[in-house]
């Protein structure tokens, strides 16, 4: 209950002034656990609560002191946005089990990207965060429902492999202590070569014995000092990163030999699914990369130990602005996965652009995959449960810096609030949990200011796609870094990212005639992808190779649709400049001023991609815009 009442003198204060609530009231709320409180009701949930009056007293109850703590910010929820308290009643439980949060920060304080200031936690190899930096970054993810947290980048360097160590431990075991007391679990990103790296062995192959014993050493050490080790996210054979194809082993032995170790602690591994080939040839048309995290991991079902989770990544190629669900999905039957999103803006504006990320995570969780019939949705799949493993549920990158806002653009928050929203119920709609991330974080302004944001958070995704990727063809993006156009960046490149625009047509095909990804979905989802006249507009290009002069569904043709996304893309940016700069007056200048530069480089951003992409198309296609707006010729 330590955490609890921490919170609760944080925050009732606030919040009770702002809803203009009696201090007398505070005596009726009663807060512990149902065993506590002496009581026979149940949740039923380890994480579960209710909230119910009972007399003249308000009940915050749960089976367990976490339950009560996710209790008690739903009891903070409604009191912020004014609900009087005795009329107060909920009862509810996630529908994920694992609700994680990726960190790609490094030790020498960078994040891999990241566009929100430096990392949380480390700086120049060493540990920079105070406890109370810690706490309030606990706290904050756990009000949002975070149950799970990696500190370290995928990536895991020369240094970072020593985060395993007695080096680190120490101090790691201060940090998991503080997350605990939120419910939040401490994993670390690790390296699969360890064995060479620390123990200088000459081979990391998870079939040779000393290879075993020196993890289960290794893991026996970091129990010693945190007993609550959740344990590894692992990134193996995948852009360099070492891994058991080298010793001709499968990631079910790799995934398995770190399971082992880990399992008489109560330990898991999740296990990357992001594994292709990087170094592709571009004039190799018979590889698909959108194909490789199913050809890897389809046939593995049901060979991983169950305190293995698979983490696939949302969609077959990488946190594009559109894509298809990953047919992985679905696919497995046997075995524990989460999905992983980016919260973390890399393709997606970089949180200079406004992107709000939930409108895409909604729709992917309401993707049918047909996997046990018509009606298996992906936000099913992943929050139901396995019969011995240790469930499903998603994880994230995570957009969170040094940065005093914590984000970079201050409207990426609600990238993170909506993350933590849906994962706890993914029925909610983002547009609404918008209009609450505003109600809630900008209380202090005027209901049209709040309104003025949301309107611009909810077409935001749109507008970044519209003058961005035309029709789900993606990876138009300026190398390495990722951010504004750069219509050929990827087309010559080994990362297996093309678009094959020609004079005649463009896209890519992935049906029967072509790479046949197609057929990594279920019926009628193979179906719907593979025909062009079912396949939905905003993926054609994914899915098909078309002339220009293709007719979309919509009724325009293609070089039509490019030219007119491009045009109102821009547009639309221009409109949220401009609603931004009407409410000038109604907000505190510092704030006003920090949205306003971002606009503008959005603005210049989509102009950009604008002019590059259409005139590139033109220049492709030699087809004039119907309305004769400006292309550069
Ligand atoms: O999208 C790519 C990123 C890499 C990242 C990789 C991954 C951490 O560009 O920066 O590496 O995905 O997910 O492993």
């Amino acid at each position: 209950m330590d955490t609890i009442k921490k919170v609760a003198q944080t925050y009732l204060p606030r919040i009770f002034a702002d809803v203009d609530i009696v201090d007398a009231e505070f005596a009726n709320v009663i807060v512990g656990t149902f065993a506590d409180l002496g009581r026979s009701e149940r949740v039923g949930h380890q994480e579960g609560y209710r909230i119910f009056a009972d007399g003249s007293q308000l009940i915050i109850a749960g089976d367990t002191e976490f339950g009560v703590l996710y209790g008690f910010y739903e009891f903070l929820k409604k009191s912020q946005q004014g609900c009087p308290l005795l009329t107060m009643e909920a009862e509810d439980q996630p529908a994920m089990e694992v609700r994680m949060i990726n960190h790609w920060d490094n030790l020498d304080g960078s994040v891999e990207r990241g566009y929100a200031g430096k990392s949380l936690f480390f700086d120049n190899n060493a540990w920079a965060a105070s406890d109370e930096e810690i706490v309030q970054y606990a706290e904050m993810l756990s009000s949002i429902g975070i149950n799970a947290l990696t500190i370290n980048n995928v990536n895991v360097h020369a240094k970072e492999t020593e985060l395993i160590t007695e080096k680190w431990l120490p101090q790691l075991a201060k940090v998991a202590n503080l997350f605990d007391a939120y419910h939040i679990t401490l994993f670390l990103s690790a390296n699969f070569a360890s064995p060479m790296t620390l123990g200088h062995l000459q081979t990391a192959d998870p079939l040779d014995k000393r290879v075993v014993h020196w993890w289960k050493t290794q893991v026996e050490e970091i129990y010693k000092y945190i007993p609550t080790f959740g344990g590894f996210v692992i990134k193996a054979d995948s852009e360099h990163r070492p891994g058991p194809f080298t010793y001709g082993r499968t990631h079910a032995q790799g995934a398995n030999m770190l399971a082992d170790a880990l399992k008489p602690y109560g330990g898991v591994v999740f296990w990357r699914c992001f594994v292709y080939d990087c170094l592709q040839d571009w004039r190799d048309r018979s590889t698909d990369r959108a194909k490789a995290a199913y050809e890897h991991f389809a046939p593995l079902d049901g060979t991983f130990a169950d305190n293995v989770i698979l983490q696939i990544k949302n969609g077959p190629m990488d946190f594009q602005v559109r894509e298809p669900v990953s047919p992985l999905f679905g696919a497995l039957t046997q075995t524990n996965y989460v999905m992983e999103l980016q919260i973390t803006q890399e393709y997606t504006g970089q949180q200079i652009d406004v992107c709000y990320l939930p409108m895409q995570w909604k729709e992917i969780w309401s993707f049918d995959t047909h996997a046990n019939g018509e009606g298996t949705k992906i936000a099913d799949l992943l929050s139901s449960r396995q019969q011995d493993g240790k469930g499903k549920g998603v994880t994230a990158v995570t957009n969170i810096g040094n940065n005093q806002n914590w984000t970079g653009h201050p409207f990426a928050q609600a990238n993170l609030y909506g993350y933590g929203q849906l994962a706890w119920n993914p029925e909610q709609c983002p547009r609404k949990i918008a209009e609450e991330w505003a109600k809630r974080t900008y209380a202090h302004l005027s209901a049209e200011v709040r309104q003025t944001i949301c309107s611009i958070l909810k077409r935001s995704w749109s507008v970044y796609e519209a003058y961005t990727a035309p029709l789900g063809v993606g990876w138009m993006v300026n190398t390495g870094h990722h951010y504004g156009p750069n219509v050929n960046g990827y087309e010559y490149s080994p990362w297996g990212t093309y678009h094959f625009s020609d004079r005649n047509g463009l896209g890519v095909d992935r049906t029967k005639t072509g790479s046949n990804y197609i057929s990594q979905y279920k019926q009628p989802v193979t179906e719907l992808y593979g025909n062009v006249a079912t396949c939905p507009d905003e993926l054609l290009l994914f899915f098909h190779h078309v002339p220009y002069t293709h007719m979309l569904k919509s009724g325009k043709t293609v070089i039509q649709h490019i030219y007119d996304a491009h045009f109102e893309g821009v547009e639309e940016v221009e409109a949220f400049l401009e609603a931004w700069e009407g409410q000038k007056e109604a907000m505190p200048d510092g704030l006003y001023m920090h949205v306003k530069e971002r606009f503008e480089a959005q603005l210049a951003n989509a102009r950009e991609w604008r002019d590059q992409v259409n005139t590139y198309y033109y220049r492709m296609s030699g087809i004039n815009d119907e309305r004769g707006r400006t292309i550069y010729k």
